[in-house]
């Protein structure tokens, strides 16, 4: 190897070296730098760039930003080696205070984020000073591999630990038995109800904040005559349960980010007439502890026209830290970006100025109302050459709710399909039915129409800037 490739793979070591003490140290009190780093990365790269990640790494985008931020890491710290002597250790200590200071806009921030910061910085500058020959590399790099991992399982420790805690804050919910819907079991169909660990998890952070239960009220402030502040037990005293679809706007056509459940939530109508807005709040701005807001207008929701949430329980049980606990809104029908944030630290009452999030970064100021959406999760023959063909999956066109499900084969005509009993409105609906197929492939498309008349638009649009469109379309082979 050249003398060059072996400076930066020995700078890369002491990078991963110096890196991982410092996330050690920072994980010791729940804290991370690279989780500081992969917000602030997820807050400023271009739209473009998020739609790839989502679109590519799906589910494991969480993972894919940890690991991209320490790949990143690693080989900025190897870019170090290249520059000139004197500037290198410069260099390295304005990486390290970069790195820390990051950590500290995270909701779980922590001091020893900012110690962990310093040592990261201080072994950076030193090894990079000179570096490390081939047999002590080595050493660096495993000993960078093996902090990493501990960080690791500390934070997923205080993730573990912030969850029981969670859960014995105690049922939020009747656990009433969820009816029967008439299509009874059909292997690979969708439940009714979506179990909180098969729930799509979207937001910006890496892992979930940890917020105290005893410690937080929510609170309403900005332009109202009665600021409030509320206790998760104030509020579930008011709350009703309700069942409803959660969309991501990033659900294209087939994919599984959207989920049902019954929510146990306290109607927006009713706080709002106990904060009295003054006569210039135009917006409530849901504001979380993570820094992300979404603004809702607030005249539908204060005359109710639009049935809107503050949320504080999921299937019966408290919001699990990754779907927003201790509150969320949800008014149903609204994509999740714009239905309101999760992690739930204040109601404003607001006037147009505010501009939220996704807002800045190029999304329409105007909420996004869930495009009527049908997903085939079962295509099953039976023995071969019998010819039938069981077809079935889930709907969904909140807030009016699914009049019919149509699917069609190899591109002929529209049939429709028997549909499950309707659980709500907002809910999804479950359907099925049996097909005849001649031997050979064919494909099979679904459509829903909505009670409003909406028929699902069968042109495939990416989800990026309002809401994505197609057809779900699979291939069986009969
Ligand atoms: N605080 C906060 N709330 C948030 C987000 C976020 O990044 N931060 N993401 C929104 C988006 S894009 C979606 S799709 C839903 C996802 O909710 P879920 O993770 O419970 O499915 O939360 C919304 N609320
Ligand atoms: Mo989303």
């Amino acid at each position: 190897m050249s003398k060059n490739g072996k400076r930066l793979l020995s700078a890369a070591a002491v990078g991963l070296g110096s890196l991982g003490a410092g996330e050690l140290i920072a994980a010791s009190r729940g804290g991370s730098l690279v989780d500081g780093i992969g917000r602030a990365a997820a807050d400023t790269v271009p739209v473009a760039v998020v739609e790839a990640v989502v679109a590519r790494a799906g589910a494991h985008d969480k993972e894919a930003t940890r690991y991209g931020v320490l790949a990143a890491g690693v080989a900025a710290a190897a870019g170090l080696a290249a520059l000139p002597q004197r500037v290198r250790t410069p260099a390295a200590l304005a990486f390290g205070a970069g790195a820390g200071a990051l950590s500290t806009r995270l909701p779980n921030r922590s001091p020893a984020a900012v110690a962990g910061s310093a040592v990261a910085a201080g072994l950076l500058s030193r090894g990079l000073r000179r570096p490390p020959g081939a047999g002590r590399g080595l050493l660096w790099a495993a000993m960078g591999a093996g902090m990493f991992a501990g960080a690791e399982t500390l934070l997923r420790r205080a993730d573990r630990e912030h969850r029981e805690r969670v859960g014995r804050v105690g049922p939020m919910g009747a656990h009433q038995p969820i009816p029967d819907d008439g299509l009874g079991l059909e292997h690979g169909l969708s439940p009714l109800i979506t179990s909180v660990g098969k729930f799509y998890v979207a937001d910006v952070n890496s892992r979930p904040p940890r917020i105290d239960p005893k410690q937080w009220r929510l609170a309403i402030t900005g332009k109202v005559a009665h600021s409030l502040r509320l206790s998760l037990a104030e509020l579930a005293d008011q709350a009703e349960e309700f069942d409803a679809v959660m969309v991501c706007v990033h659900n294209t056509a087939g994919a599984g980010r959207a989920g049902n459940a019954r929510w146990l939530g306290v109607p927006l109508t009713k706080l709002l007439d106990h904060a009295l807005p003054e006569s210039g709040a135009t917006k409530l701005v849901t504001r979380a502890v993570d820094g992300y807001t979404i603004s809702l207008p607030l005249e539908p929701l204060r005359s109710g026209e639009w049935p809107a949430y503050l949320v504080i329980g999921m299937n019966g049980e408290p919001l699990p830290p990754e779907h927003g606990f201790p509150a969320r809104v949800f008014v149903p029908g609204l994509y999740g970006q714009y239905t309101g944030v999760k992690f739930l630290a204040e109601l404003e009452l607001a006037d147009d100025s505010h501009v939220d999030y996704w807002v800045k970064r190029g999304w329409p100021r105007e909420p996004i109302w869930v495009r009527p959406q049908a997903r085939i999760d079962v295509t099953a023959t039976g023995s071969p050459g019998s010819g039938k063909c069981t077809v079935a999956g889930v709907a969904w066109a909140p807030p009016h709710g699914v009049s019919g499900v149509e699917i069609r084969i190899d591109e002929t005509d529209w049939i429709p399909v028997e549909l499950g009993a309707e659980l709500a409105p907002a809910a999804w609906r479950r359907w099925r039915t049996i097909v005849d197929l001649p031997p050979g492939e064919h494909t099979v498309s679904a459509r829903v129409t909505s009670r409003s008349g909406e028929v699902q638009d069968a042109a495939t649009r990416p989800p990026f800037p309002l809401g994505p469109g197609g057809l779900h379309t699979v291939t069986v082979h009969a």
